[in-house]
């Protein structure tokens, strides 16, 4: 099915945002979808260039706003990472996705 006006979730946008060079390590990544996402079946991470998990692996859907994914992360050192996302959308279905950001090594 494609694209209804209500259901299927997709990412509205994120923090850091999608294919940005960000001068500090971010705190966490947020992701913001269009519609509320079910917080058991659904799933953030970050990885670093080598594949390798490098968040807190306490990924969730924001209690307070269900439209919000989200994880932190330690201090990480500059370099390529990729955020990878999996949601159910309060309509049963399955979207997924992932998109890239960089820690930049100039303050
Ligand atoms: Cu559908």
């Amino acid at each position: 099915m494609a694209t209804s006006a209500w259901g299927h979730s997709f990412p509205d946008h994120a923090e850091p945002r999608v294919g940005w060079t960000v001068n500090k390590p971010p705190a966490q990544v947020r992701i913001w979808f269009d519609v509320p996402i079910e917080p058991f079946f659904s799933t953030i991470k970050v990885v670093d260039a080598n594949g390798q998990q490098v968040d807190k692996q306490d990924g969730r859907v924001n209690p307070t706003d269900r439209t919000v994914l989200e994880v932190s992360l330690p201090s990480l050192p500059p370099g390529k990472y990729r955020v990878f996302w999996n949601v159910i959308s309060i309509d049963t279905h399955r979207t997924e996705g992932d998109y890239p950001f960089t820690i930049s090594s100039s303050p």
